[in-house]
């Protein structure tokens, strides 16, 4: 939400949307990075940990935010950004100077020429890891754009002043962080040789351990909640990453579930392997770890048009699905009203840094505009990050928005659905109502159920007190199922919490409707 009129959207903005934020009835609030920046990748760049992005804000308006916040009981986590920093960051500015300068190791530099790079890894943004430099004829390493050199753990001096910093904010009030691409901050030694997988010298590389167990020793010295993004950390990993009683965050977010399908460039989510991937992370962290759950966020397309079919049912069925899993479930702005991907036009629509080198990629590679244009969108991170609609007409902001709105603001908005007793927002307030009245969704077991079903999604969740089935049908199609008798034995009796369409039976044989969702009790 825009406060000053400028297009963008800012603490006060946020401010000012707490009251719809406690109807929804979130518990906390996770904010991307709002730092100081260049913005070369949406604030992910940070060139002074310990400043607002004056686009945002100030200090003194966060502070507000988070007083705000705990006055009606919502948290505020900030993501944390230490894998790398901005090149215009202090740190990189000296480190470029000399390879005497104090601040040189800070980075990781190693001898090149323009022709030869230290090594041919490649960044997750497309191109060498290595940038050339040629006033001290090294290079330096990111994994990610040239604009976002890494951070060289290895040195205790630069580890020092990261703690430093991760305390200053802990101690200015707020609850805990988000742990940006946390698992790269470990590299294989440059000479170590990729065979199948791309990312391998610089995913969760042993010796890790060593870094995440200082970061923890911070994190546990105060009351607050973390959540890593960590890619590569496999399931079964990852429940000693987020043991309660000595793991070194409280969760996880995994990446693997968003599994593609079919030809590149026409790939569409794969459900079977949502569904597999989703339930493994289910079992291999129970009972000692910990999922964070999630089906949107900032970097993928919205899970409406890539799971669902863009309707209220798609949105709900797939709300259901994951917000009863056993984890703590984030909700993406804009998610809870089941907002869709955005339909590019032209490029000047788009604004992540990835894309805009794809698109480039793609046109020298002697692609027309349009196929390069269709390549890119297809899958960009941009989809997600149009403004938030809170009315009609969209409501972000009276000028320009930075993003342009998606063009469905008239059906899909906050006004609209709050008045609608069906709509997806009004549907997730009953959710987390739902989730949050009973333990046995918090800690009750996961058992998936109909697990060899290509379109729909069952389980169970169980404790001693009670056992609930959770079933979904996530296509566009009717789907028959044929439930255990277990769950349907006439002398017990079943109630159903929660549906997403009028007139639900319950039986042996059923046939479900185009992504419709039962939430059961025995
Ligand atoms: O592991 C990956 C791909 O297999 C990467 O996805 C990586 O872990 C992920 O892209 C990291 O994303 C985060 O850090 C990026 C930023 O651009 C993203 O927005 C953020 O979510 C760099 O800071
Ligand atoms: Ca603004």
């Amino acid at each position: 939400m825009d406060s000053n009129d400028d297009g963008i959207g800012d603490l006060k903005g946020i401010q000012a949307k707490i009251p719809y934020l406690k109807e929804l009835g979130i518990d906390f609030i996770w904010l991307n990075p709002i730092y100081q920046s260049p913005n070369v990748d949406n604030g992910y760049d940070i060139s002074d940990y310990q400043a607002i992005n004056p686009e945002f804000g100030t200090l003194e308006d966060l502070k507000e935010l988070i007083q705000l916040a705990h006055n009606n009981q919502i948290k505020l986590i900030m993501d944390l950004v230490i894998n790398h920093t901005s090149d215009q960051h202090p740190w990189f500015l000296e480190s470029k100077k000399s390879k005497e300068n104090p601040y040189r190791d800070y980075y990781l530099w190693a001898d090149a020429s323009p022709e030869k790079m230290p090594n041919n890894w490649q960044s997750f943004f497309g191109g060498s890891t290595w940038t050339y430099d040629s006033s001290t004829k090294q290079a330096y390493f990111h994994v990610f754009a040239k604009e976002q050199p890494d951070l060289n753990w290895k040195n205790p001096a630069m580890r020092k002043d990261i703690y430093q910093m991760i305390r200053w904010w802990l101690d200015f009030g707020i609850d805990g962080f988000r742990l940006d691409a946390i698992s790269h901050i470990q590299k294989q030694p440059w000479d170590f040789k990729i065979t199948d997988n791309p990312w391998a010298p610089f995913m969760n590389v042993a010796g890790i351990e060593t870094y995440m167990a200082e970061l923890k020793e911070i994190f546990r010295s105060y009351n607050i909640m973390t959540v890593g993004e960590a890619s590569g950390v496999s399931s079964k990993s990852a429940a000693l990453w987020t043991d309660p009683e000595d793991g070194y965050i409280d969760m996880i977010f995994e990446l693997e579930h968003q599994v593609r399908t079919g030809e590149p460039g026409y790939e569409i989510g794969s459900l079977p392997d949502f569904k597999k991937v989703l339930s493994r992370w289910q079992k291999d962290l129970q009972p000692n770890g910990w999922n964070a759950l999630y089906i949107d966020n900032h970097d993928n397309p919205r899970s409406n048009s890539i799971f669902g079919n863009e309707t209220n049912e798609s949105a709900t069925a797939l709300a259901t699905a994951y917000l009863l899993l056993r984890g703590t479930p984030f909700i993406y702005q804009g998610q809870e009203l089941g907002m869709t991907n955005f339909p590019f036009e032209s490029i000047d629509e788009l604004r992540t840094t990835e894309s805009l080198q794809t698109y480039h990629d793609w046109l020298n590679k002697g692609l027309s505009q349009n196929e390069a244009l269709r390549l890119t969108t297809h899958w960009t991170r941009d989809h997600s990050r149009t403004p938030m609609h809170w009315t009609e007409l969209g409501g972000f902001s009276t000028n320009q928005p930075w993003m342009k709105l998606n063009t469905n603001t008239d059906r899909i908005n906050v006004a609209i659905q709050q008045a609608n007793p069906t709509s997806p927002f009004n549907y997730y307030k009953k959710l987390i109502t739902l989730r949050k009245s009973l333990p046995v969704f918090t800690s009750g077991s996961y058992q998936i159920a109909l697990a060899k079903h290509p379109s729909v999604w069952a389980y169970t969740r169980k404790d001693e007190t009670n056992e609930v089935f959770v079933l979904t049908n996530l296509s566009e199609k009717e789907q028959t199922v044929t439930l255990p008798n277990y769950w349907t034995n006439p002398n017990d009796s079943f109630e159903v919490l929660l549906t997403n369409y009028p007139n639900t039976t319950w039986q042996k044989k059923l046939i479900l409707r185009p992504y419709e969702a039962i939430v059961v009790k025995k």
